[in-house]
């Protein structure tokens, strides 16, 4: 008997025992990418001498880089366009949509497995697949034909009983689980979706719910495939991809969380953490200064249309600035057949194109110490471009009622139409490009943009470091390498983006490590949460960071640090966090005699104390590291 995931995974295990914790190999049958983390994903495809992809299906979104306000976006776009073409990968031009949820309407295909560079990728789970976010190099991996390693994770239930009431939302449903599990509660855990509340879900429904499943920190989420999957499947025109999927009676799980749908209210997460929940009641009256509507979590045709349903024959408040993007294209035109569009613009909206614009600080800044309403996935510390700005997130639902009041409204005291019409079936898949049929003939562009690829060296056997900053918990990697329309232009050219690295928390960091030569990365627990961005890793590597000594780390980015040569550490005694302080020097020796999980101790020369530490990785991870990162490795292991 066995659980949906275990499942998928199972018929999809290269090697490795499916039993939680044990490191397996899982083949993985499509990929994404997005621009932002795809320019880089493609020179490392290039760097491993790959041809052609070995993956069922390859996909190149461009959708978060899209304000072109020099020739660097450009340069990117026509960069990804060109290589794609070459290697045999699809391409989803700028315009056409966000990456999850075009993945969603037209690729993902119930019982595949798929790995994207891109924390969100999970939102696939809705589709009964095993949809898991990785750094670009791991992704670059998997295009090469390379299964993807990660240790057998936990299955946990969350059954669902009971139905949403008038006003109540997905998006409510994962905020309740954030309250109860917390940013680091779902790592190295998968959440599969069980029970009779399961039925009363659409597929966009579920995908705000795997989306987010990120925010936990899990490695993925995962809803069956039933009846409304394969009714979503013949909107799209590929009923053929239709399978029915669900857990065997009887399975077991590692743990069980119920949720009452029907008791279920509005809810917010607070500043600055998407597990910082309150209920909409308890904000009630809080004035608001603007109300953004989009982005991969809630931007689909039923989100909208609740949108819709609100705002019609109201109009926004005075003090309110309302932004809405839909997520893609055809999401867009059935709401201008069908009049929603109008509504937005009788109700005072600003139209905004499908991509993840001001979710990734892309524009929309808030005003300094505006409050903002967002039906978004992370309000992390300056996300949206405004230090100290306050942003909530919250249902399409609540967003829209606040916009008409002003003032945070509880969308259940709000009388609207609950119901509308069925969805209509529209596809057009006109800006999405076959790869070529001449691939040999197919000149990869690089603009002056494109850098090349920064190769790290091999890993010392002994060295001695600064600490170069010290940090606290939950550090994301939005505070490593910051978002926004300054920074993100330069995510193909790692020495210009190594100078924004900490900017929030260190001025002038990248000068710290140059005149240290380097040095060493203190922090406290779930280090290095949020997105994939192997920027994160890629630029402090550039910088000459070596390690980082933490209490945790989030998942993605302690497999982006190893990819790029810098090992992870974890404090044996979590105490000792406060036996290093900032520019300490730190002696690591022979460090190549490491072995998973045994005690090592860091050498605090300035306090002249020994630290215990332990490196939580595989012995296939010693390997790339010793290396200096996977490209390393891979290249090594191609001369031999
Ligand atoms: C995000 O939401 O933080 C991003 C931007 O989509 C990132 C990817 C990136 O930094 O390019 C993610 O979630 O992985
Ligand atoms: Fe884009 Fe925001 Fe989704 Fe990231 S979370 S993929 S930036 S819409």
């Amino acid at each position: 008997m066995k659980t949906l995931a275990q499942k998928i995974l199972d018929a999809h295990l290269v090697s490795g025992r499916a039993q939680a914790g044990e490191q397996v190999e899982i083949k993985m049958d499509q990929t994404l990418t997005q621009d932002a983390t795809g320019t880089m994903a493609y020179m490392q495809l290039e760097a491993m001498g790959v041809d052609q992809v070995k993956t069922e299906l390859s996909v190149s979104y461009v959708d978060h880089n899209t304000l072109q306000s020099g020739y660097m976006n450009a340069d990117d776009h026509a960069y990804l366009q060109s290589v794609a073409a070459k290697h045999g990968v699809y391409f989803s031009k700028a315009g056409n949509g966000i990456c999850h949820q075009l993945h969603l309407e037209r690729f993902a295909k119930p019982g595949k497995t798929l790995i994207g560079s891109d924390s969100h990728t999970p939102t696939g789970g809705a589709m009964a697949m095993i949809a898991i976010g990785a750094g670009g190099l791991d992704v670059a991996k998997a295009m090469a034909g390379i299964p993807y390693r990660i240790p057998y994770p936990k299955i946990v239930e969350v059954r669902l009983t009971g139905e949403l009431g008038h006003g109540v939302s997905a998006k409510d449903i994962i905020l309740e689980l954030l309250r109860l599990q917390s940013v680091k509660g779902g790592v190295g855990r998968i959440y599969e979706y069980t029970g009779p509340g399961v039925k009363t879900l659409s597929v966009y429904q579920r995908a705000t719910i795997t989306n987010m499943g990120a925010e936990l920190g899990a490695t993925t989420s995962v809803f069956p495939s039933d009846e409304i999957t394969r009714e979503f499947l013949k909107r799209q025109q590929r009923e053929q991809d239709y399978v029915p999927l669900e857990a065997d009676e009887g399975a077991v799980y590692d743990a069980t969380i119920e949720i009452d749908l029907s008791a279920l209210k509005p809810a917010a997460a607070c500043p600055n953490s998407p597990d910082n929940i309150q209920a909409v009641e308890a904000l009630q009256g809080k004035k608001v200064d603007q109300v953004a509507i989009g982005s991969c979590t809630n931007s689909g045709y039923e989100d909208l249309m609740k949108v819709a349903a609100i705002l019609k024959g109201r109009k926004i408040a005075e003090n309110v600035s309302l932004v809405i993007s839909p997520g893609s294209r055809q999401v867009m035109r059935k709401l201008i057949q069908n009049g929603a569009f109008a509504t937005f613009v009788d109700a005072g909206a600003r139209i905004l194109e499908c991509t993840c614009g001001p979710c990734i600080g892309m524009g929309q800044s808030p005003k300094s110490e505006g409050v903002s309403l967002r039906t978004f996935n992370r309000n992390f510390y300056g996300r949206s471009g405004t230090l100290s700005a306050e942003v909530y997130l919250v249902s399409p639902e609540t967003a829209a009622a606040s916009a008409i009041t002003g003032v945070f409204t509880d969308p259940t005291t709000l009388d609207y139409e609950d119901t509308f019409a069925p969805e209509p079936s529209y596809v057009d898949d006109s800006l999405i490009y076959a790869p070529s049929k001449q691939p040999e003939q197919v000149e990869v562009q690089f603009g002056p943009n494109i850098k090349p690829l920064p190769i790290n060296e091999s890993l010392p056997t002994s060295f001695a470091k600064r600490v170069v900053i010290k940090l606290e918990d939950n550090i994301t990697t939005d505070h490593i390498a910051p978002a926004g329309a300054k920074v993100l232009p330069y995510r193909s050219n790692i020495e210009k983006l190594s100078t924004f690295v900490f900017e929030n928390n260190k001025k002038d960091f990248y000068k710290v490590c140059a005149e240290h030569g380097g040095g060493v990365i203190v922090a406290g627990e779930n280090y290095g949460q949020g997105s994939s961005r192997e920027h994160a890793a890629l630029a402090p590597m550039y910088l000459g960071v070596k390690a980082v000594v933490a209490k945790s780390f989030a998942r993605i980015h302690l497999a982006n640090l190893i990819n790029f040569g810098i090992i992870p550490f974890v404090f044996a005694d979590k105490a000792d966090y406060d036996a290093i302080d900032d520019l300490d020097e730190l002696v690591f020796e022979d460090v190549h005699g490491l072995e998973t999980g045994a005690d090592y101790a860091i050498y605090n020369k300035t306090k002249a104390r020994r630290i215990p530490v332990r490196a939580q990785i595989s012995p296939a991870d010693f390997a790339i590291l010793k290396a200096g990162g996977a490209l390393n490795y891979i290249r090594n292991a191609q001369k031999t």
